[in-house]
């Protein structure tokens, strides 16, 4: 008989194989096998072909060991210059984020600093960031520009979130946020800037191949529905999925307007109402939910997770890392407050950083544990899945495999993801 011969072969996991929702899929005393960076077998250590030993290069027993899917997160910012940690004070002494960005601070105060950085210094600190997510066990990542709002910067900020998957031999996928504040030289021409988004910048960043999305902040502070929906309209144009920014502070009807384009997302959602969600569902738009800016923004109004619940709107979780009102840089933290504050059970909340927020980015090769898939896996200091979100911060990593190659031993060049 022919026998597989497998790279490496891990026996004694409890997996967690988010195959079929709504439940975790767990798979007590069981085995996985991973192959030329994919994952080659999954199933209980009684069902292999033939005695462990035999089947691979590599066999490890990880004793009782929770093994999740490489963890997805679906919503950052974390390319950017400089921190706001003095906004931080000013929120604590009674300010409001509102006011604050209407004081030419917040997202601007960000722009300025992304403006003067140089690429390198731009990549040196935004990969200590993603390195961080990536010890907490993200294999993939999206990262959206917007700090530049001119078109080098924005170039600047995409190129650097394409070095950080090249460095890391992890996914990144990019959204181009453009409209993301209006920039301080275009005041008093607000047209002229939502023109420059559209025309120009847009289609020059997708030629130069830098965008995997279209993002926009429609909000009173950002974009209204006119200008968001002229954005979409040249994004289609393009090819490319939209997603959006929508009703984290008030109502624009923002999940509505993606949903009609069919976007992959609309993300925050606190102020969402019913006919939204329903337009989302009918459009399968995921619901993407950031309560790392609900407690930082100390905001009171909850997403409506029943209604989402009733319409079965998938929702997935993130950790909207950015320097203003999330700077949060642990997905696991973001599903535990997502139970905690947003009353998630914690079987939502960990499809919502794996299976729906692989949807979320219109990745289908990801997400479960699944032979075929790529071996992007966790391996946990945890027994259930239930403890991803209960302990509430703390490393609970043992180990995380990119390609089928633990991140701590893996030479990255010789990841397939780094071929071309
Ligand atoms: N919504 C957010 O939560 C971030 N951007 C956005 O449109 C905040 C970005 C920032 O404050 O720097
Ligand atoms: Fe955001």
């Amino acid at each position: 008989m022919n026998l597989p011969r497998w790279d490496r072969l891990l026996l004694n996991a409890t997996l967690a194989t988010f195959g079929d929702a709504p439940s975790c899929g767990t798979i007590e005393q069981g085995a996985i096998a991973m192959h030329h960076g994919r994952i080659a077998w999954v199933g209980r250590m009684g069902d292999l072909p033939a005695a462990p030993a035999t089947l691979a290069t590599t066999v490890l027993s990880i004793d009782g060991a929770l093994v999740t899917p490489g963890l997805i997160d679906c919503h950052t910012h974390l390319v950017f210059a400089g921190d706001r940690s003095h906004e931080f004070e000013l929120r604590a002494n009674g300010t409001s984020y509102e006011e604050i960005a209407r004081a030419g601070g917040g997202i601007v105060a960000t722009v300025k600093a992304t403006r003067e950085a140089s690429e390198d210094a731009l990549y040196a600190q935004s990969l200590a960031r993603a390195r961080t997510l990536l010890a907490d066990g993200v294999t993939t990542l999206e990262i959206k520009s917007g700090y530049g709002l001119e078109l080098e910067t924005e170039r600047r900020m995409l190129r650097v979130a394409r070095r950080i998957g090249r460095k890391l031999g992890i996914t990144v996928r990019t959204s181009f946020l453009g409209l993301h504040a209006l920039p301080p030289e275009y005041r008093e021409r607000r047209a002229d800037y939502v023109s420059l988004v559209c025309d120009e910048m847009l289609p020059a960043l997708a030629a130069e191949g830098l965008l995997d999305a279209v993002d926009a902040f429609c909000e009173n502070i950002g974009f209204s529905r006119e200008e968001t929906r002229r954005l979409f309209e040249q994004a289609q144009r393009l090819g490319l999925p939209v997603k959006l920014h929508a009703e984290q502070l008030s109502d624009l009807d923002g999940a509505a307007l993606v949903a009609e384009y069919r976007g992959l997302s609309a993300d925050h959602l606190e102020h969402l109402g019913e006919s939204g969600i329903k337009a989302m569902a009918d459009a399968g738009t995921v619901a993407v939910l950031l309560p790392g800016a609900f407690y930082a923004l100390r905001e009171t109004r909850l997403p409506p997770i029943e209604l989402l619940r009733k319409h079965r709107v998938p929702m997935a979780v993130a950790t909207d890392c950015n320097p203003g009102s999330s700077p949060m840089l642990s997905l696991r933290l973001a599903a535990s407050m997502a139970c905690t504050l947003f009353r998630l059970t914690p079987a939502e909340a960990l499809h919502g950083i794996t299976t729906h927020a692989a949807r979320a980015l219109g990745l289908t090769d990801r997400g479960t544990l699944a032979v075929g898939q790529p071996a992007d896996l966790v391996v946990w200091n945890a027994r259930q899945p239930a403890e991803l979100c209960y302990w509430i911060g703390g490393g609970l990593v043992h180990e995380v495999y990119v390609c089928g190659e633990s991140v701590s031993r893996r030479s990255v060049s010789r990841c397939w993801r780094n071929a071309s």
